[in-house]
């Protein structure tokens, strides 16, 4: 099945080639896995092969669009414009062309992470560019249907549709309509997640490629299912009972289980440098010493620091290179 379907399928009587408001401004948070998606069961429609479990941030990306009078759309990213040729701008304009005929748009894009960095900023662009193009033509979609979406432009934008902790529902069917991500209505302010910056160059295998070399090629991919739905429990779990202990362990296991399929991988694939590794470590000497703070990691070097509020002062002493 194509994309094009499926937003037929959501989109059927509200198509309407002209929008009725003439500019548009949304935001939508970057989102960071306790429990990551890592492999699809449909590449084209962006469906996993599991579920995850994502806590929406303070930050996140800025999206402003209306039409442009032009041969092509005018994309611009944190102030500067892109070429029309770039990568960027394709993978942008080819998401614009489920939603029109025959129209460009101006799209202003300002994100507030690093772009490709391994921090999540593909998902909340895409997130906020599904509500603009809601607001822009006024479809008044439900958020299930806005992340059926925005899931369509990059798998992890689903969960950034909404606030808080969310869980992404893998789905079963061909056409991904039961495949959303959906709040899971906990709410939880003492618990912090802080960027560990270590790199913020543009990273070397994407997520989308890193993913689908590990499932085609990992002989260590076949334990991850089953790990997910443990480590999905388990983490609910703490989510409800406020336990951080089980959060920290569940959320710093399941990453580097991620991490081991993909250097299971043959070539292997890792998004370590050796400032990650120090920092792994640093982390291990200070929970020892009875600092109770763990990690995650995605797709690229950085590590996101998992803590309660009440650590915040020692964290910033500790971590003040790296954080942002
Ligand atoms: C996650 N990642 O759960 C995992 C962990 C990266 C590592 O979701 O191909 O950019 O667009 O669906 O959404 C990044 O994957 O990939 C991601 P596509 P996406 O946060």
């Amino acid at each position: 099945m194509k994309k094009s379907d499926v937003v037929s399928l959501i989109l059927t009587h509200k198509f309407k080639n002209i929008p009725i408001l003439s500019f548009v401004k949304t935001f939508a948070p970057v989102n960071i896995a306790l429990c990551k998606y890592w492999g699809k069961r449909d590449t084209e429609l962006n469906l996993p092969i599991t579920n995850s479990l994502s806590l929406s941030l303070k930050q996140g990306t800025h999206t402003e669009l209306s039409l442009h009078e032009g041969q092509h759309d005018l994309i611009i990213l944190n102030n500067q414009i892109i070429d029309s040729d770039s990568a960027f701008a394709k993978r942008a304009s080819a998401f614009l062309d489920l939603f029109r005929k025959d129209i460009f748009f101006k799209l202003n894009i300002t994100s507030e992470v690093p772009i490709a960095a391994g921090l999540a900023s593909s998902a909340s662009g895409f997130a906020s560019l599904t509500l603009a193009l809601n607001q822009l033509f006024g479809f008044e979609l439900s958020n299930q249907q806005l992340s059926i979406l925005a899931r369509l432009g990059s798998g992890s934008a689903c969960r950034s549709i909404e606030p808080g902790f969310v869980e992404w529902h893998k789905g079963e069917r061909v056409d991904g309509l039961d495949s959303f991500a959906e709040n899971l209505k906990i709410s939880w302010p003492d618990l912090c997640v802080e960027l560990l910056m270590i790199n913020d160059s543009q990273k070397e295998i994407s997520s989308r490629e890193g993913m689908a070399h590990t499932v085609k090629t990992s002989i260590l991919y076949k334990s991850w299912p089953s790990q997910v739905e443990k480590d999905l429990k388990d983490l609910k779990k703490a989510l409800l009972k406020k336990d951080f202990t089980l959060l920290g362990e569940t959320a710093e296991a399941n990453a580097l289980a991620m991490h081991a399929t993909a250097i299971g991988a043959r070539p292997p694939i890792h998004y370590s440098l050796p400032d990650t590794l120090f920092l792994m470590q640093k982390i291990w000497q200070l929970r020892q010493q009875g600092l109770e703070i763990y990690f995650t990691q995605d797709a690229g070097p950085n590590l996101k620091l998992l803590f309660l509020k009440n650590n915040w002062e020692t964290v910033r002493l500790h971590f003040k290179d790296y954080l942002q």
